[in-house]
């Protein structure tokens, strides 16, 4: 029998967990966009009593997560101030300015994912000078994806915090994994986000479920996102069968998806560990590798390309995906599903692919 896929491409490739399913095929359901699905209330309920926030909405995906908090708190022509390489304008087919209006002022984040809290106040706009777009939104993105998936900590998000509160402009947190940030740090998602307006957060990535994120916040800035989402067509019906996964996710303890988290994290410290040792491999510190995500290079400046598309087809073949990421990069990612054993096999296959991969191009260059 051919080995198991193992899918490193991304952690939303999880499938929901037996208990998950079976909660799913028994959940209570109602027309939501009446407001009577008594299991998208119940996780509402308990995703804003979890991170301390007054309200949440169940939305169908991160990215409508993020884009209906940006139309809930930017006006048409604001300008939101957000990381250079966040998933919000590198990612989001440009939904900022295409649905929203938005310039974006980016700032190109430091090692550890954060953006310099000097360079936040100088993105401000004068909003005397009529030629300037108005500042409307800070964004952090937290895990920070392209720093290899760094997790910001509530002290940093409380500076950043109170540079847009003394701007008069929210903060918007794209939490898409703030739960890997808070295992990594050992806090609460409570403390992570208390600085914060607004948040987005996915259930359907590490959490395991199918589909789903959750977007927190006040009262009032709840409605306008539920609006928004009523606009972009996000407004769903019997969609209790897709929140109850996120109820069994967000439980505390081991009979959530939170803590085990923490498996995730150890299986990528020691994937990148040992990927490290490997001739090949490049620009990989392992002691960076705080949350689930791994990122490298294979081979040098000049060979790198090839390298790493030879790289990756040979994993392919044996039955380990992995993803090209920018600047050159390749991505691994853990996730439920990935066990400690299987790191061991991963291991195996980057061994006899970056063999494959030296002769290949020894062969072609001579
Ligand atoms: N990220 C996906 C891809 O889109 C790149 C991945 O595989 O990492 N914020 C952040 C920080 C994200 O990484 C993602 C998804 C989202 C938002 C959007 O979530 P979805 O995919 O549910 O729209």
């Amino acid at each position: 029998m051919p080995d198991r896929l193992l899918d490193l491409r991304s952690d939303t490739v999880t499938h929901p967990t037996p208990e998950m399913r079976r909660a799913m095929a028994e959940a209570e359901l109602g027309d939501d966009v009446f407001r009577d699905d008594p299991t998208v209330i119940e996780l509402e309920e308990r995703a804003a009593e979890l991170t301390g926030k007054e309200a949440a909405l169940f939305v169908p995906s991160g990215t409508m997560g993020n884009l209906v908090s940006l139309m809930a708190h930017v006006a048409r022509g604001g300008e939101i101030i957000t990381e250079a390489e966040s998933h919000i304008v590198y990612d989001e087919a440009a939904g900022h300015a295409v649905v929203v209006g938005a310039s974006a002022r980016t700032i190109p984040a430091r090692d550890d994912g954060t953006m310099d809290p000097g360079a936040i106040h100088a993105a401000f706009r004068d909003p005397a000078d009529p030629h300037e777009p108005l500042s409307a939104l800070v964004c952090l993105e937290n895990t920070h994806g392209h720093s290899m998936g760094q997790p910001l900590d509530a002290a940093y998000t409380a500076e950043v915090g109170a540079i847009a509160r003394e701007r008069g402009v929210p903060l918007h947190v794209d939490g898409a994994r703030i739960f890997n940030a808070v295992v990594a740090l050992g806090t609460t998602v409570r403390e992570l986000l208390a600085a914060a307006d607004s948040a987005s957060f996915c259930l359907s990535k590490g959490l395991a479920c199918p589909v789903g994120s959750i977007v927190v916040g006040r009262r009032e800035f709840i409605w306008r996102a539920r609006r928004a989402r009523k606009l972009l067509g996000g407004g769903m019906r019997q969609v209790g069968v897709l929140a109850a996964p996120g109820l069994i996710a967000l439980r505390d303890g081991p009979r959530g998806m939170i803590e085990r988290l923490a498996e995730d994290h150890l299986n990528a410290r020691r994937l990148a560990e040992e990927l490290s040792q490997l001739p090949g491999i490049y620009g990989l510190d392992p002691s960076r590798v705080r949350t689930n995500f791994v990122l490298f290079r294979v081979g040098s400046a000049q060979t790198g390309t090839a390298q790493r598309a030879a790289f990756l087809d040979a994993l392919a073949r044996d039955g380990i995906l992995m993803v090209e990421y920018p600047h050159g990069q390749v991505r691994a990612v853990t996730h439920y599903g990935i066990e400690a054993a299987d790191i061991d096999r991963v291991l195996r296959s980057c061994r006899s692919a970056l063999a494959g991969v030296g002769d290949r191009l020894g062969a072609s260059v001579a």
